[in-house]
Order: C-alpha cells, then structure tokens, then sequence
C-alpha cells in the first residue's frame, strides 16, 4: 500500500532546537529517561507522585493501584477530588481574572471569558441542574454545539456527581436515542440551533425526533441553550426548559460534589467491531491525572501559552483537551464554533493570528484539506506565536507533515504526532517536543509510565520492522475503566483471553524501526478511521439492511487523500440489481438514508450493487477480497474457498 510504503521509508529526523530543550518541561533525553526509568523502577510511586503533584485533592489518597480484581483496574480510590474544582476554584486565587476561554463564533466575532467568570456560570448551571432533580450518578446525555456552554454543561455535570454522555452534535435522532437508551439518562442538555460554515445545525429538532423513538423514555427534561437568536423550536410544556431562564436566579456558587477517585466521570460512546457503539466509561482521578500530565509534557504548557484544540466536545479530544486538560492546568485556551473551510480555508491561519495562537492541536484530515484548498495561505498570517504543533486522530503521511512544520510552523515548531484513544484518556504515545526528535508519520515513543509494546498472535514481542498489534503492558491512571453496562464485552474486548487476559489490545497495528520508534498502520478490527473519526463497519452495515430495500450490505473503506479513508457499500437488494439511473437514484436514496440513520460522517463515498457478495462456502462474506475491489487493485488472492467467484466481476465494475 503506498501510504504504508512512503511511511516506512521516512527516515529524516527534527531534534527539538536548543532553545526549545532548555526552556522545556522535560529537557532532552536526558530528562525523558529519567522519567521512564522512574516508572520502571517504582511504577506506583511514578503515578503517586505525579497524582500529589498535579492534582488537588480533598481527600489524600494512599492506596495507589488496585490489580486484585484485573482487568477492572483501579487508581487513588481512597481520594477524594472534584475535577470541576480542579479546573475552575483552585484558579481563582492566582488566575480569577486571567482569560480562560477565548470563544469565536462562526461568524467571526470573539469573546475573552476569565475563570472567575467560568466558575461563576458553572456554579449557576450546577445548581440549575440539581434544582431539576439532577443528582450524583444520573446520567445526562450533552447534544451541544461546540461552544463555552458546552464546556459549562460538561463542568455542571462533574460539579455534582453526574455523569455526562456527550453526543457530537452531527450524530443523528437514531443514534442519539441509541446513547440515551444505553445510559438510560435522564436529561438532555441541547441547543436551540448550531451554526457551522454560515449554515444553521437544527440540534434541538434532532433531539424531538430521538425522543419521539420508542426507547427515549427515561428523559425527564431538555435544556435548551439559545444559541440561535430565536425561539422559533417546538418546546414541549412541563419536558422543555430554557437555559438562560433556569439559570439567572442561581447563585454563583455552588459547593463541589466530592467525588471518589473512581467514581464514574463520564461515558462517551465509540465505535467497535460489532453494531453496537460502546459506552467508554471513565472515572474522576485517574483522567484528570491523564489529561494534566499530558498537558504538562506533551504540550509543555507554560504560563501565557495561548493552547487551541480545534476538536468538538462531542469526541475524546474535546473532553480531554477542551474541557478538561486546559482548564486543568490554567491556560486561556482557544474554542471555535465553526468550520476551518469558512469563510476560506484561511480560517485556522487567520485565528492563530488574531489570538496569538502558542500550541495548535489539530487532525492529520483537516491539515490535508487546508494544503489541497490553499497551500500558500498560511503565508499571509502572521503565525510566529507558535511554538508547538500537534496532531491526532490517525497517522500523518509525511508529506503532510512537512507542509505543516515548514509552512505553518515556519521550520521552528516541534510537531506533537498524539496517539490515543477514547479509551486510553489521554495521550499515550507521542514526541515529549523538548526532548525526543521527531519523525514525520512517526508517533515516536511511548510517555514515560506508559507500556507499550508490539506483539505478534502468541503476544510475544515483534522485531523492528514487523507488523504486530499495539499493546499496553501495564494499567495507567487514565485507562477506561469499563463499557457503560458490558463488563463482559470489556474485558473481551480489551483483555482477549488469547493473551492470557493481561495485555490492554489497543485494537491497531503497528511496528517498531530500528531506533525504537512506533509508527501506527492502522486499525485491525473491522473500524473505519475517516476523518479521524471511528466508525464501525458493521454500523453502517446495520443501517443500510435497515432500510427496507436492502437484503444485505458489506461496508469496507479504501484509502483516501483527504479523509484517509472513505466508506464503501457493497449492497445486494432485495429487488434486483439495479443499473444506470435506478441504480444512482438508489445509491443517493441509500446514501441520505445512512446520513439519517447515524450521522453524515458515515455517508458511503461508494455504493457498489451487486446480485451477490463474494462469501466463502460457509457463508461468510470475504471482505478482504471487498476491500481489493474498493482499491481497485487486482485480486492476486486465493479464491478457490469461494462459492461463488463470478460475482467479483460484476462487483469490480459496478462503482457509483
Ligand atoms: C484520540 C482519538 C482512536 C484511533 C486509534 C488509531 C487512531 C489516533 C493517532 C491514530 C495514528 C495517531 N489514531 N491518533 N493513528 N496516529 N496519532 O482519535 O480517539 O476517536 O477513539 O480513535 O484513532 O487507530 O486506535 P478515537
């Protein structure tokens, strides 16, 4: 595959300059070393220490690391915190005044926020939200527009206790109800309308449709955030409320919930290998701890630093480095309501300017779209605030790479290549930019405290340059703790029996290069990265056999050179196979049907109609042959277990 191809011949190596090692948190290898063997040497005392340091605590822990009922790890459960407080309160004294969310809008307009200010919101939703009956434990599902009050409904939520579920605002009624059903919440926090790329979202008239769906029953109550300068929605009397009039007569304070270090923080659904999203469940200690010292290390936060996360809310990135990890550790941080293409794909260049953008966070598929759409945009903005770039979500192809460190980055910034995972918290495997020297593609070394290793199918260690699974050897602080209502699918799922239940499967592949450095393939279970975004293939699959034209539907990606990778349908109906314009009408059919059903993210890029699909005799579909077709490639696979060989011509030209 050409991308693989170009990734392992990528050899050039960007040491971080001397002024960034002297100046950094962790300085040159020397300091990233010291840190490790810490952690090899006392891997509950490494945690204890940074837990002490970073995070404040009500209640001091002792207990560290709880192993005895593995793989249901815990972390610091005899302390006590409030993350909310750890974000917001223990600011107040040094920082009240300083600007915490710097907020622009689609259209251009910004706001500074400062902390006092923030907590002071916070404190008024909390309360709001307990007056509605809201109490540690509930839970209570977020359909927001990126935007500060979605900050300030995740912070309420873990201001008292309750667990928040939020649902990135482009899902659909079917997949909202979906989430709301599993955690069985009991509010949802909405808005009257979004606005993304000039473009009105209709949030609140998702939220009817998901709650008129058979399953929706537990929702007491809707909050309603006024967005949109109108109040031109449905509003159901006795169900609806209006956020601004359930807030305006709390007080500004609200006492924190004091929260057990593994009480459950969150859920936060992601896609898996079978139909079902899973309800990532996360608990309060062990995250926060994740997010600070990420924050600390990785983005090697300073005082003055201008931090700016380009992620929604609705995705782990958004929890762990909008709401969370930034407001953890004091910064002034950078949340933007829009698209990067809007107005022009000089958005993202025009707002470092503007804001004085110190440390970038962005995804591999927006820096591929903004080079395709404007190459030399960066070019006429002043970018020379930067001082670190980072990425996430799937892996950069070089080229990518090097455009955003010589263009954007003027040569000058360390790029932060992140892996991590809904799952896994915070990041896991990623450059320390004062001290590991960077490769493009590359998401070099494990953090100190994390173990990770590449092993083969008996879990034994590969040799550099072979392809094995992604694995972590030990529990860490920030780890998932459970899925939402399936301990069973959890430990299968991550703890698989086939090594011995002890090594967390990341669910990747990935190999080592000769200087130890990690480089990520790809996923290998039956996931989708598009966009950076996980979608499962059986999802898409479930959908489309869902409509009632549908007889059976095989869902594969292909590479793609923005996206990284696209969707492709294979679709036999229940009719018969159709052709030329009954055959567009229906792909488009199909393709407005997904978008309902789960999302405009999962929309095919393909559909391909077949009479058939390529299964072997005992009827499984043989989707590694599905996805040579997508390629376009020539089947140079065995194909004598095929029942029935001739339908691979029909399917091979059948692309619409
Ligand atoms: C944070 C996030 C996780 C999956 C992960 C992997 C891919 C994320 C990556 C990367 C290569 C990186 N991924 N970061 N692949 N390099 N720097 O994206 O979480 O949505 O759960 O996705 O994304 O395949 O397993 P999530």
């Amino acid at each position: 595959m050409s991308t693989i191809d170009s990734v392992l011949q990528e050899n050039r190596l960007f040491p971080p300059s001397e002024d960034f090692r002297i100046k950094a948190n962790v300085s040159g290898m020397e300091g990233y070393n010291a840190l490790c063997e810490k952690a090899n040497n006392d891997y509950e005392g490494f945690w204890a220490e940074l837990a002490r340091d970073l995070v404040t605590w009500k209640k001091p822990f002792n207990k560290v690391l709880d192993e005895t009922n593995a793989p249901f790890f815990k972390w610091f459960e005899d302390g006590e915190l409030n993350i909310s407080y750890n974000c917001l309160d223990r600011h107040l004294d040094a920082r009240g005044d300083k600007t915490a969310i710097i907020f622009e809008a689609d259209d251009g307009s910004s706001k500074h926020i400062t902390y006092r200010q923030l907590h002071a919101q916070v404190c008024q939703f909390a309360n709001a939200l307990k007056a509605q009956g809201v109490k540690k434990g509930d839970r209570v599902v977020i359909y927001m527009p990126h935007s500060i009050e979605a900050v300030v409904a995740m912070q309420s939520c873990a201001r008292i206790g309750a667990i928040h579920s939020v649902v990135f605002g482009g899902f659909s009624a079917g997949a909202l109800r979906d989430r709301i059903q599993d955690a069985a919440a009991t509010l949802v926090i909405t808005a009257n309308e979004g606005v993304r790329g000039g473009k009105p979202v209709p949030l609140k008239a998702v939220v009817d449709e998901a709650l008129g769906l058979e399953g929706s029953e537990s929702i007491k109550n809707v909050i309603v955030y006024r967005r949109a300068d109108h109040d031109n929605v449905a509003f159901k009397a006795g169900r609806d409320l209006w956020w601004h009039e359930l807030t305006q007569s709390q007080p500004a304070q609200c006492e924190p919930e004091w929260m057990n270090a593994e009480d459950p923080l969150f859920i936060l659904y992601t896609s898996g290998s079978t139909g079902k999203p899973k309800g990532i469940q996360h608990t309060t200690g062990g995250y926060l701890l994740g997010a600070l010292v990420t924050m600390k290390w990785v983005f090697d936060y300073r005082e003055g630093d201008v931090y700016w996360c380009t992620a929604d809310v609705g995705w782990i990135t958004g929890h762990s480095y909008v709401c969370y990890g930034p407001l953890a550790i004091g910064a002034t941080q950078v949340v933007f309501e829009g698209v990067p293409t809007y107005p022009d794909a000089g958005r993202f260049w025009s707002m470092i300017a503007k804001h004085k953008v110190t440390t970038f966070y962005t995804a591999p598929t927006a820096i591929r779209s903004l080079i395709k759409l404007g190459a030399d945009l960066p070019k006429q903005h002043d970018l020379s605030s930067l001082r670190i770039l980072g990425t996430v979500g799937e892996p950069i192809n070089p080229e990518a790479w090097i455009w955003y460190y010589e263009v954007v980055g003027g040569s000058r910034c360390p790029i932060v290549d992140t892996w991590w995972q809904t799952e896994t918290g915070a990041n896991m495997i990623a450059p320390l930019p004062g001290a590991v020297a960077t490769k493009p593609g590359s998401c070099t070394l494990p953090l100190p405290g994390i173990m990770a290793d590449i092993v083969d199918e008996a879990g034994a260690p590969v040799d550099p340059g072979k392809g094995g699974a992604l694995v972590i050897k030990r529990p860490w602080p920030s780890m998932v703790r459970t899925i939402w209502n399936d301990a069973e699918r959890f430990k299968k799922t991550y703890f698989p029996e086939e090594f011995n239940g002890k090594l967390y499967l990341a669910g990747d592949s990935a190999h080592f290069d000769e200087n130890g450095y990690i480089w990520i393939m790809g996923r290998i279970d039956d996931v989708l990265n598009v966009s950076g975004h996980r979608l499962g293939t059986m999802e898409i699959e479930s959908a489309l056999v869902a409509n009632p034209l549908v007889a059976e539907a095989a869902v594969v990606g292909k590479p793609h050179e923005i996206k990284g990778e696209a969707v492709v349908a294979f679709v036999v109906l229940k009719q018969a196979r159709p052709e030329g314009e009954e055959a567009r009408r229906i792909a488009k059919e199909l393709r407005e049907w997904v978008a309902h059903e789960i999302g405009k993210i999962a929309q095919p890029d393909e559909i391909r109609f077949g009479d058939n699909l390529p299964k072997t005799r005992s009827g499984k579909i043989m989707r590694r042959l599905l996805r040579v077709i997508a390629k376009g490639e020539e089947i140079t696979q065995d194909v004598s277990t095929l029942e029935n060989p001739a339908i691979l011509d029909q399917l091979r030209h059948s692309a619409l």
